[in-house]
């Protein structure tokens, strides 16, 4: 078994990053600028974008994050998202999700401007995505495909699982896994939960992504004997023992087994840090006007 070490990938990325910056500063350009906006005190959305703030400073971009309280309300959110569409001197912006129910979503995520839209949630972006154009690609299935890529697993013609149907990670890793080149070109199989014989699916899996957010789902008698494990869940379960009174739990049930699989990915630090990274890579792209115009 070899784990996957999405930590060192990641700085490695960011690497790469900072010294195209740092030529792009000696040419005169600007530095690339990303904004962030968190409503409210999530702990794990405090977390996700303080890491996304100190991405920036490793990168040597800009970034600017914008705070509001629960209590926000929509037409405010729908007001700064204008402001920040049409704000020339920044590249690129998020809206760090969930957001409260009194909010919708999907109605934030079309208010931003596709060609700032670093997240790849609009809608332009996920059909240029499923239909192989040019685009920002959502965050965490791109650091998981770069994961792919760089330790070189095979994915052509494997029989890849996916465990969950979210917008932001499982139809989109779906569709990149089933896109007609490497890493990719995969038979791919969407589980949820109305799935029937889900136990037997994924035993028959080369490759499982799983991504429901049930912490120790998949189970070995679920795992084929050297299938590649991707583990995005990062759930936060009680723990007393740790100063933070919680500890992160993935949907994989790592113990029983790592042993079995030729490859898997740590929580943490497996699919966390490249979600992070990715972020930091579409930015840059936007910067350099290589999506669009
Ligand atoms: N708009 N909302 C928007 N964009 C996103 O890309 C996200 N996501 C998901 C939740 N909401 C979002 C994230 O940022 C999930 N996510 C995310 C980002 C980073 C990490 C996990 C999820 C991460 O860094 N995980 C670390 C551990 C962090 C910790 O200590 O809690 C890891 O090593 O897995």
């Amino acid at each position: 078994m070899e784990l996957i070490d999405g930590k060192k990938i990641s700085d490695d990325i960011k690497k790469e990053i900072a010294a195209t910056v740092e030529q792009m500063v000696a040419e005169g350009k600007k530095r690339p600028h990303l904004a962030a906006i968190l409503v409210g005190h999530d702990g794990g959305s405090e977390t996700y974008v303080a890491h996304k703030v100190k991405a920036c400073e490793q990168c040597g971009f800009q970034s600017t994050l914008i705070r509001y309280e629960d209590s926000v309300t929509e037409e405010e959110l729908l007001e700064t998202i204008k402001k920040l569409n049409a704000d020339e001197t920044l590249d690129g912006f998020i809206v760090q999700l969930p957001l409260p129910k009194h909010i919708s979503e999907q109605k934030i995520i079309e208010a931003i401007d596709y060609r700032k839209d670093v997240d790849g949630f609009h809608p332009i972006n996920v059909g240029r995505m499923s239909i192989g154009l040019p685009c920002f690609l959502s965050a965490t299935p791109a650091g998981i495909i770069e994961l792919l890529d760089r330790y070189n697993i095979d994915t052509k013609g494997a029989n890849c699982v996916v465990l969950g149907r979210s917008n932001i990670v499982g139809k989109p890793v779906a569709t990149l896994m089933m896109q007609k080149h490497q890493p990719g070109d995969a038979t791919v199989t969407v589980c949820h939960s109305a799935t029937k014989n889900i136990k037997e699916i994924c035993a028959q899996a080369d490759i499982i992504i799983a991504a429901l957010g049930k912490p120790g789902f998949v189970t070995a008698d679920m795992v084929k004997p050297g299938a590649v494990i991707i583990d995005v869940g990062t759930t936060r379960v009680p723990d007393a023992t740790r100063k933070s009174g919680f500890r992160l739990r993935g949907d994989v049930d790592f113990e029983n087994v790592a042993s079995k699989c030729s490859y898997i990915t740590p929580v943490p630090g497996g699919v966390g840090p490249m979600t992070i990274v990715s972020l930091m890579k579409n930015t840059l792209l936007a910067a350099r006007h290589e999506v669009y115009e």
